[in-house]
């Protein structure tokens, strides 16, 4: 399921011609769990699992970019002595229940860490609207400042990655607007039972999926 979702997703059609695709490539559990350690360099088997299980996403170098450091995927950038953000607490706890890296990564794919309505493995893989062909949004931070849902006070309330981190599953096409080319996009990843299609993420498509996509759509991408 997984790995037809990840083939789909980066082989999807090109519902505009500024579809933002290309390389996927993320990182970010080689600091997933370093909350343990004093520094996420104690790590590197994490972040390589995460490397290799996500080739196609280009997260961990967004965030290398955004924050000067791979490790913001998970960590927060103050310190990666505290517990870091939401994705690298539901890894940690797969860690802890005696998971390897590899399986923890699989078992947090479903979750939606960071609380704005869209899973982990999707966030990861979905592309971003925008110039470069970039790929991943972050399953640990949201909103369109990047911040961290997960921690309250001050530093859950500042802004990490800075870029929105959350995408807006009714913009189908990826276009970066809401219009009819979305409806279009919508109905044609459901006759191809592509899971793009599943907005209720419950591996299902039906008249569910439907009305999540108008619902989505009628609020508007600032309201995800
Ligand atoms: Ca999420
Ligand atoms: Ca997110
Ligand atoms: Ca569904």
């Amino acid at each position: 399921m997984h790995r037809a979702f990840e083939k789909r997703t980066r082989t999807g059609n090109r519902a505009c011609a500024a579809w933002p695709r290309g390389r996927f490539t993320v990182i970010c559990v080689a600091c997933a769990v370093g909350a343990w350690a004093a520094s996420t360099q104690a790590f590197p088997a994490y972040l390589e699992a995460f490397e290799t299980k996500y080739p196609t996403s280009t997260l961990t170098d967004r965030m290398l970019a955004q924050t000067g450091s791979k490790c913001s995927l998970c960590h927060l950038p103050q310190g990666t002595f505290l517990d870091g953000n939401c994705y690298r607490l539901a890894l940690k706890f797969q860690l802890q229940q005696g998971k390897i890296i590899e399986d923890a990564l699989v078992a947090v794919e479903p979750l939606d860490s960071d609380s704005d309505g869209v899973p982990n493995l999707v966030e990861i893989l979905r592309p971003r609207v925008g110039p470069g062909n970039e790929v991943g949004y972050s399953p640990g931070l949201s909103g369109p400042e990047g911040k961290d849902s997960c921690v309250g006070g001050p530093i859950g309330q500042q802004p990490i990655s800075k870029q929105n981190e959350s995408p807006c599953l009714a913009d189908a096409d990826l276009c970066g607007a809401l219009d009819i080319d979305d409806f279009i996009a919508f109905q044609t990843f459901f006759v191809l039972n592509d899971p793009r299609a599943d907005l209720t993420f419950d591996g299902v498509l039906d008249i569910n999926d439907y009305i999540e996509f108008q619902t989505r759509f009628a609020l508007g991408c600032s309201a995800f």
